[in-house]
């Protein structure tokens, strides 16, 4: 079994009474939180028969350990990720603090209301980190701690500002969650500081009860990447029970008894205790001195009495770390599921509600009046200005600033053209290509561009040479809390990337864990509003990998944390790479993503156009993050004046349509010389055809879903910017749209104004070739778009 915390110093007698004080939290805690789902559930009006729903047992099992760390220990610098289905807790909590109001809290889960599980947008101030998606909360609360040194270490943060711990109260089940370990290996590596996941260890998940031999396997895992481990399995009424004769025995019966054993007889109560105490250990004389005297009630509570429900013994284990110093440390603390409440320790307890009858037995327990269910301090041995007063004093309740703990950052100044690459005249260049040169032309820092230069951080899953960051790197040096130097450069070897890592450096370097791009960029992109420090986050990785790291990218977005993705290589264009790495689905989640703007340019002039949009538009309180997606294939470079509003808002016309014309190819990205092609020959039999250049499939269609919005509001409305681009075209015109893609990015363009499709595209797994060979096979080459165009003249 695991390792026990040794017996802590006794309480010292000024102790007393703050626990009396947290104890009386813990009731209030627990009937509110518990109050908040049944109100929901049982006492507003149900509009639609359908379940509302909420985890009474699953906030009851970290009442005592969110009590001892809100109300004792935490400060108000902080930064918290609470278990997703703890949430009515959390609120409950805020409401004692007074940052919270009962009105709201009978919102829980209504139209407007509190959300089912924490969010930082919805819920307002107080939420650091969103959760929902089990793991990424948790693993989030490392990348905060990288991300609050790397602005620390820079001061970049207002002066004074205190540095905060970051904690992250975690379910057990949530640590099956892979990214948890691709967190804990990353956070290794970077030796992060001052982090704690406090495990409410109820061996229970949703469908069942966990196995027995699991945890020995996860505490070894934490102490191989470095972390402390302080295991809390007891509390003081079983500690003391143990020390008494016969206490040993009672020990071992606990430590040995299967995890499913001891949550049936949680479930059954005191009677069954007994009897199956009596049954195994009837026999020892001690053990009859310490359980005959007990009442069932007593010998239920004496045996539920874990370390993760004594609220002395959590006070004493935090307070003992936060003195040892910043080792990343994880509690584990058992629990009982559904502690204090009629299900508690039923293996199906997970999505369980009170019934209105088990509710109104446990009001008389809690002593609660008809009328008086959400007063904050109903029911209690201590008068509400006792508690206010005590509450008051703690060190969470202070201010962290007048603003309280959302801070701000001032824009940070963006040049109004960024340096676009000059390309010799024979020279063709990539997006990525053209990517990399600008971003390391801004890296010199010259002038205008110090500002912004400063203020950017790029990080990268082991592709940072390969997505072309590396001129970036070698200007502004990789990111690490200690000095380590670059051997082959001390060695003088040669070799094009400088690697020396230190405190200044801008590059925050990770493993191939796509999940912790996300994260990183995600606590990256909410410095600001976090350490009060903003940054201008890059992070690059393959297109096809977005996929992998996705639940992380949208979670970054649900928390409107603010940073530019650049995908790259993307699509079948990558060619001879083939098959895994080309992506496919990558231009449909961009579309679909909320608060994030995707584009795919096709010329370096776009590029800089739409990077410049995007370190603007991600400080901006209406923008959101920026996504490019971006190819390895060289294009010739126009010379041409190019309106950047239309680039921005998703398209212009290389060469625009004669009023009334028939056809029109809209392309996207890389394709664009084969569409170029197709169009001289299309142009000679149509003279009036249109050649659309698409930047964005994303802001078109978001432009055109919003006007229409507007449009059934009522009359007058701006038309969005594709209605504006299609209107030369005759009713009923054709349009050859085409990506390396799913073609459906493009083909509901033909929705806008009834003009008919060909939608071009990929819709099948890619694979090695070169270009003419793939753009051939997956219909995308000059041939492919003269049919469709020809199919559409025809009708
Ligand atoms: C990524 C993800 N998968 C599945 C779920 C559904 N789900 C919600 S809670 C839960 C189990 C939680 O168990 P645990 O973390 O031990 O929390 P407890 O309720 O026992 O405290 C699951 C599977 C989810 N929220 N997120
Ligand atoms: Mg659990």
């Amino acid at each position: 079994m695991n390792q026990q915390l040794p017996l802590f110093r006794a309480a010292a007698p000024d102790d007393a009474q703050r626990v009396a004080l947290l104890n009386a939290i813990e009731r209030k805690l627990l009937w509110i939180s518990a109050w908040m789902i049944h109100h929901a559930n049982h006492i507003r009006p149900n509009r639609d028969g359908l379940k509302v729903g909420g985890h009474q047992a699953s906030c009851a099992s970290v009442i005592s350990i969110l009590t001892a760390l809100y109300f004792d220990i935490l400060k108000p610098a902080d930064r918290i990720a609470i278990k997703p289905h703890a949430g009515p807790v959390f609120h409950a909590m805020n409401l004692l603090l007074g940052r919270q109001s009962a009105e709201r809290l009978s919102t829980l889960r209504q139209f407007g209301g509190i959300q089912p599980y924490p969010s930082r947008m919805k819920d307002g101030g107080e939420v650091d980190f969103s959760t929902g998606s089990v793991g990424l909360g948790v693993a989030l609360t490392s990348f905060g701690s990288l991300v609050q040194d790397y602005v620390r270490l820079k001061k970049l943060t207002p002066e004074g500002l205190p540095a905060g711990r970051h904690v992250a109260i975690v379910g057990d089940a949530e640590l099956d969650e892979g990214n948890i370990y691709e967190a804990l290996l990353e956070g290794w590596k970077h030796d992060i500081r001052n982090v704690w996941w406090v495990i409410d260890y109820n061996r229970q998940s949703l469908d069942s009860v966990v196995q027995d031999r699991l945890f020995g396997r996860i505490e070894g895992l934490f102490r191989d990447m470095g972390w402390n481990v302080v295991t809390l399995k007891y509390g003081r009424k079983l500690q003391a029970a143990f020390a008494r004769p016969g206490g040993e025995s009672l020990r071992r019966w606990i430590d040995d008894c299967p995890n499913s054993l001891y949550a049936a007889l949680t479930f059954q109560g005191g009677a069954a205790w007994r009897a199956a105490l009596l049954a195994e250990l009837g026999r020892e004389d001690g053990l009859r001195a310490i359980i005959d005297p007990l009442s069932d009630d007593e010998l239920a509570a004496l045996m539920n009495n874990l370390g993760g429900h004594d609220i002395e013994t959590l006070m004493e284990a935090f307070r003992a770390q936060d003195a040892a110093g910043d080792q990343p440390t994880c509690f584990i603390a058992y629990t009982v599921k559904g502690m204090g409440l009629p299900f508690a320790g039923h293996k199906d307890n997970h999505a369980g509600l009170m019934t209105k009858e088990q509710m109104e037995v446990f009001r008389t327990a809690m002593r609660i009046r008809p009328g008086h269910e959400w007063d904050e301090f109903e029911g209690l041995d201590f008068s509400p200005e006792e508690m206010r007063g005590f509450i008051a004093g703690i060190p969470f309740a202070q201010k962290l600033t007048p603003q309280g703990r959302r801070l701000e950052s001032p824009k940070i100044p963006i040049p109004a053209l960024l340096p676009v690459p000059r390309v010799p005249v024979g020279r063709k260049l990539s997006t990525q290509a053209a990517f990399g040169e600008i971003l390391a032309g801004i890296g010199r820092g010259e002038g205008e561009f110090a500002p912004m230069a400063q203020r950017i951080v790029t990080t990268s899953p082991d592709v940072t040479v390969s997505t072309n960051l590396g001129p970036w790197v070698n200007r502004r040096g990789i990111f690490d809390r200690h000095l380590k130097n670059d051997v082959f450069r001390d060695a003088k070897l040669a070799s094009a990337q400088r690697w020396g890592m230190s405190p200044e450096g801008q590059h925050v370097e990770l493993g191939i864990a796509e999940q912790n791009l996300f994260l990183v960029l995600a606590a990256l992109g909410l410095s600001d509003r976090l350490y009060g420090a903003r940054l201008l986050p890059i992070g690059t990785v393959y297109d096809p990998f977005v996929n992998r790291g996705l639940d992380a990218l949208i979670y970054g977005c649900y928390m409107d944390a603010r940073f530019l993705l650049v995908s790259t290589p993307s699509g079948i264009t990558l060619a001879a790479e083939g098959g895994q790495h080309q992506s496919v689905n990558t231009p449909l989640i961009g579309m679909a993503q909320d608060r994030l703007a995707a584009y795919e340019p096709a010329f370096a002039d776009e590029l800089a156009i739409l990077m410049r949009h995007a370190f603007a538009h991600m400080q901006e309180p209406e923008g959101s993050s920026v996504w490019l997606r971006l190819s390895t294939r060289g294009l010739s470079q126009p010379e041409r004046p190019l309106d950047s509003a239309q680039v921005i808002a998703g398209g212009y016309w290389v060469t625009p349509p004669a009023p009334g014309a028939r056809i029109a190819i809209a392309y996207q990205g890389p394709i664009a010389p084969d569409a170029m092609a197709a169009f001289e020959i299309l142009r000679a039999e149509e003279p009036g055809a249109g050649l659309l250049a698409v930047t964005s499939p994303d802001r078109l269609h978001q432009g055109w879903l919003e006007s229409r919005k507007r449009a059934r509001r009522g009359p007058g409305g701006a038309a969005s910017h594709i209605e504006a681009l299609l209107a030369p075209l005759a009713p009923g015109a054709g349009i050859v749209t085409l990506l390396d893609g799913h073609p459906a990015a493009l083909d509901w363009m033909g929705g806008v104004r009834g003009h008919r499709v060909a939608a071009l595209g990929v819709d099948r797994f890619g694979q090695g070739g070169d270009i003419p060979a793939l753009y051939a096979e997956y219909g995308l080459d000059e041939a492919a778009i003269l049919d469709a165009c020809a199919e559409l003249l025809l009708g």
